[in-house]
């Protein structure tokens, strides 16, 4: 930029807002910041951050994502459920993200490795109601990692209901 600025103020100032605009679209929209209290942060390999090393998402940021049901039985509750929230993939492709899978932790401290793949191939969604109605925590809410279990008998399987991790805090994209 040294160079362009020797040759005249209004070129550089025209020169600088071309490189930063350039700049600015190649990394789509800033993340903005939680209004609200926090509820799940994303850390590891991710281009888009609102605080140093991580992307921080209170409910708001994670209802203003387009939102997608999945209606299903889930195997520690009785009957069926609509779960609504933003995909996964679209919040992974909102952040920029690199990698192949996720390292999700629970309040209760359980954690577990998930394939990124998964949250394609089944459109797993981040599920912040049922029925409509945010989830407290009680009933392992506010944010719950859901497969479309009743869509595809293949995830009526231990390991995908391992994945399926409730009271989410934390995830590492590596
Ligand atoms: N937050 C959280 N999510 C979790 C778990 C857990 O202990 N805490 N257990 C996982 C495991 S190992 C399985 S098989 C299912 C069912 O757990 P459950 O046997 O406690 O119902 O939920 C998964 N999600
Ligand atoms: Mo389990």
């Amino acid at each position: 930029m040294q160079g362009v600025c020797m040759w005249g103020v209004w070129v550089c100032v025209t020169l600088s807002v071309l490189v930063w605009t350039s700049q600015a679209s190649a990394a789509g929209h800033a993340l903005p910041k939680p209004a609200g209290k926090v509820i799940m942060t994303v850390s590891g390999a991710i281009s888009q951050t609102n605080l140093s090393g991580g992307a921080a998402f209170d409910l708001p940021m994670l209802e203003a994502l387009p939102q997608h049901d999945i209606q299903t039985s889930v195997p520690w509750l009785d009957g069926k459920f609509v779960f609504t929230g933003p995909r996964v993939m679209d919040v992974l492709n909102r952040l920029g993200y690199e990698g192949s899978s996720l390292k999700a932790r629970a309040l209760d401290g359980y954690s577990v490795e998930i394939p990124i793949e998964d949250m394609d191939r089944f459109q797993t969604i981040f599920a912040i109601k049922k029925d409509g109605k945010k989830m407290r925590i009680r009933e392992r809410g506010p944010v719950w990692i859901m497969y479309p279990f009743d869509a595809h008998p293949e995830l009526q399987q231990e390991v995908f209901f391992r994945r399926s991790i409730w009271q989410i805090t934390e995830i590492q994209v590596q």
